[in-house]
């Protein structure tokens, strides 16, 4: 039995998704003409409750377009230290839209608004203008804890105040969405911009959404354009999309289930540990002792037993279930644990 908790994005498209996407009607999105990008781009932005979607490859992608259209060249954005567009994005905001970003450290992944405000530039010479504030929901190296929604309201007001830009990586919109019930236009309201992914969770192939005003999403469309990112018969993918949008969010709440299972089998066990209220949604980060483990040697002993897991850090683990993970599988997982602990 191989149980891959690598990641949500090690997803592969159902057989009725497959379908859907074999049936997908297409046409040259370069040009607008893709009736089923058309479709998604339409239903997604109105599950955002925002004026346009516009369809991507990616979610580095959309956050890369959107850092790009609300920023110029020198300006600064704040965001949190280990948000993905700044620790997995490989430097794109620099190489890309030319601008410094501001990575604030928090203990819980959390950026709080008075961090932001401290972090915002007073008019001088010596200061790059703040422009930007990105958050990202649910947090992911912050093993998929929810963003909480007080702090974001907080954080408009923030934005408002120093007329800045608020982009949200929602990227697992869709579990935190799931996990507490909030609605995705209820969280969407307070950010000028949102991305979504279909490769995730959802269990989509390939593809993103970016959401905004329409006046934003027609200069998001032309960097989508100068990143390679025009894609013809672009409603092969676009159908996966829109099949795991109708079919696959509230099924989320499984994943949640089964990684509250596994991480109460995990916690347990001497040499690791798991901060129990960070597991909210589908990923799971777990604390091993330095002294008695490494986390390279543990991956490899849980790969032998065909568990697969990611190492994060020296010290950090990470298991991410999704729907290509039964309950029967996690109980297996968590009994490899239990081994691999034990000796
Ligand atoms: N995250 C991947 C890796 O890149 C780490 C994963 O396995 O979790 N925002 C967030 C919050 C993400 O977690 C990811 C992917 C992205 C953006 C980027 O999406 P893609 O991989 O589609 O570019």
């Amino acid at each position: 039995m191989i149980v891959d908790l690598r990641s949500d994005t090690f997803t592969k498209p159902s057989k009725d998704m497959r379908r859907a996407i074999a049936r997908a009607e297409v046409g040259d999105d370069v040009f607008g003409e893709d009736p089923t990008v058309n479709r998604l781009q339409e239903e997604v932005a109105s599950l955002l409750g925002k004026e346009r979607g516009l369809f991507v490859a990616s979610g580095t992608m959309a956050n890369q377009i959107a850092v790009n259209a609300h920023t110029q060249p020198g300006e600064e954005v704040i965001l949190e230290a280990n948000s993905h567009i700044f620790y997995y994005e490989a430097g794109g905001a620099a190489l890309l839209s030319g601008v410094q970003l501001r990575p604030i450290s928090t203990e819980d992944g959390i950026l709080r608004s008075d961090q932001i405000e401290n972090g915002v530039r007073p008019e001088n010479v010596h200061f790059p203008p703040t422009s930007l504030i990105c958050l990202e929901n649910t947090l992911n190296r912050a093993g998929g804890k929810v963003f909480p929604i007080d702090e974001i309201k907080r954080i408009r007001e923030v934005a408002d105040k120093y007329n800045l830009k608020l982009h949200l990586d929602g990227a697992r919109l869709w579990n935190a969405s799931v996990a507490t019930g909030i609605p995705l236009d209820e969280y969407a309201k307070y950010f000028d911009s949102v991305s979504v992914c279909f490769s995730k969770g959802l269990g989509a192939p390939v593809g993103s959404l970016l959401a905004g005003s329409e006046e934003f999403i027609n200069r998001a469309h032309r960097y989508r354009k100068i990143y390679g990112g025009g894609m013809r018969q672009a409603g092969i993918i676009a159908a996966g999309a829109l099949y795991a949008v109708r079919n696959n969010v509230r099924r989320l709440a499984e994943d949640h289930e089964n990684a509250r299972t596994l991480a109460e089998g995990v916690a347990s066990l001497p040499g690791i540990s798991i901060d129990m209220d960070s597991v909210q949604t589908n990923i799971i980060i777990m604390k091993i002792e330095r002294a008695k483990y490494n986390s390279i040697r543990i991956v490899e002993a849980l790969k032998k037993r065909g568990v697969l897991i990611l190492a994060v850090g020296p010290d950090t683990l990470r298991a991410v279930t999704h729907l290509d993970v039964s309950k029967k599988e996690i109980k297996y997982a968590v009994r490899a644990f239990q081994e691999v602990f034990r000796d």
